[in-house]
């Protein structure tokens, strides 16, 4: 890398603002913000918490592999980081004027644009890592480790710039005239989005299949019966993670009773009690090998070449590879969680858990510190148990295919056999 005085400056700030510790916020400070504090308020704030949040995971970017790190998609990404960083670092010294708060708008915009293909750029290098050069089992940890935090790292950042650019920039905004607050609807619906994610799910396995499972719904409110379910939430990242499941679902249903003239419905049960609200996607899609489920979460396996758009059809269910660690971390931003149980022979529940209190629903991020650079450097134990398998290791090991890189339909139906 050149060391120009920019980089060596760069650097200096990056130490400094990587020493704090991001400030997590509760989807109730959210709304609080939203509903009292100024513009002004969450310019100061942000200018600040910005640069620590990027300052926190760019860290983390120069501890990865060397290997990766010279790929040019990860290279691309590093520099989105450093200019982002740079831009905002520009503010620090400004004072709040008029001309101030609208150039820094601009400028979250401009950073909100700089980094939309990053999940797919990252999974570009990992890519081009695993056709470079082979990649061990240490490497394959750490790969797994940073991703999970960079794209968590990133969730948060966007709903800062979000919240800030939809409640005082001037972008038209579709919800403006709605209850919501940003991007967070305070009465989130959930069966409303668990019956939206269903129908789009649907759409897209009735063009490929030509048919589709029924969904059975169940609603639960164990705190006020039959009063609908509500939560603090952001609906789009909902509407991801039950899109996600109910694609899952409906592909492995119609694989595994594809030939059948009835095929058993996806069954959905949407739970509210005084600690979690619960929504469990159960489907008999015959499962998969208990094995396995930890495969669906893995980056470095589901990182394959898309298929050639010219030699085979698309396969919309197929999702982007990514679907469910990504689905895994929005569950996890705001203290829930998604969990996948299979039985291999029957089907497969996921559940997605999320927090019923908003005051309890606080961001988990990524700090950097000692603790996350070791993880770089050393291996974590792995052969302290007897008969220890090690299901993640390239090659030696039983997999499943490809999530993303679905084959035609005949082999489909074939390999679900096996499952
Ligand atoms: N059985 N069960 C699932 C899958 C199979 C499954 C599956 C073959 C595997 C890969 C895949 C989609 C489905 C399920 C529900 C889930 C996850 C996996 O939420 O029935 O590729 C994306």
């Amino acid at each position: 890398m050149r060391t120009t005085l920019a980089v060596r400056n760069i650097g200096k700030m990056l130490d400094f603002y990587s020493q704090f510790n991001p400030s997590p916020l509760s989807t109730k400070q959210f709304i609080d913000f939203g509903q009292n504090a100024c513009e002004r308020t969450s310019y100061i704030f942000l200018r600040k918490e910005l640069p620590v949040r990027l300052a926190n995971i760019m860290k983390e970017i120069h501890l990865l592999p060397e290997n990766l790190l010279r790929m040019p998609s990860a290279t691309l990404v590093n520099q989105w980081y450093a200019q982002s960083f740079k831009d905002l670092l520009k503010f620090e010294q400004s004072d709040a004027s008029d001309k101030t708060l609208t150039q820094f708008c601009e400028a979250l915009v401009m950073i909100r644009n700089r980094h939309s293909d990053t999940v797919q750029t990252m999974a570009q290098g990992v890519l081009e890592l695993k056709e470079s050069h082979p990649v061990d089992q240490q490497t394959e940890n750490s790969i797994q480790y940073f991703l999970d935090r960079l794209y968590m790292s990133r969730i948060s950042i966007r709903m800062l710039i979000n919240q800030h650019t939809m409640l005082f920039g001037t972008e038209l905004n579709v919800v403006s005239n709605s209850r919501h607050v940003g991007s967070i609807d305070p009465n989130c619906d959930v069966v409303g989005v668990v019956r939206d994610a269903y129908e789009n799910a649907r759409f897209l396995c009735d063009q490929y299949y030509l048919a589709s499972p029924e969904l059975e719904l169940h609603e639960y409110n164990g705190l006020e019966a039959n009063a609908p379910i509500q939560v603090v939430y952001v609906p789009s990242h909902l509407y991801h993670m039950l899109f996600e499941l109910f694609k899952n679902s409906m592909r492995a249903v119609m694989e595994f009773h594809g030939e059948k003239e009835k095929v058993p419905p996806v069954v959905a049960h949407v739970v509210a009690a005084s600690e979690d609200v619960c929504i469990k996607v159960s489907d008999r899609g015959g499962g998969i090998p208990r094995s396995q489920t930890d495969l669906l979460f893995n980056y470095m396996y589901s990182t394959a070449p898309q298929p050639s758009k010219s030699a085979s059809p698309t396969v919309p269910l197929a999702g982007y590879g990514y679907g469910l660690p990504l689905s895994r971390l929005y569950a996890r931003y705001l203290q829930g969680d998604l969990v996948l149980q299979s039985c291999e022979g029957l089907g497969t529940d996921a559940v997605v858990y999320l927090k019923a209190l908003s005051s309890e629903a606080n961001e988990l991020l990524p700090v950097f510190n000692k603790t996350s650079s070791r993880f770089y450097r050393t291996s974590i134990p792995t052969g302290d148990w007897s008969n220890h398998v090690r299901h993640l290791t390239t090659g030696t090991q039983p997999r499943i295919r490809q999530p993303q890189a679905a084959p035609s339909g005949p082999e489909l139906t074939k390999q679900s056999a096996s499952c």
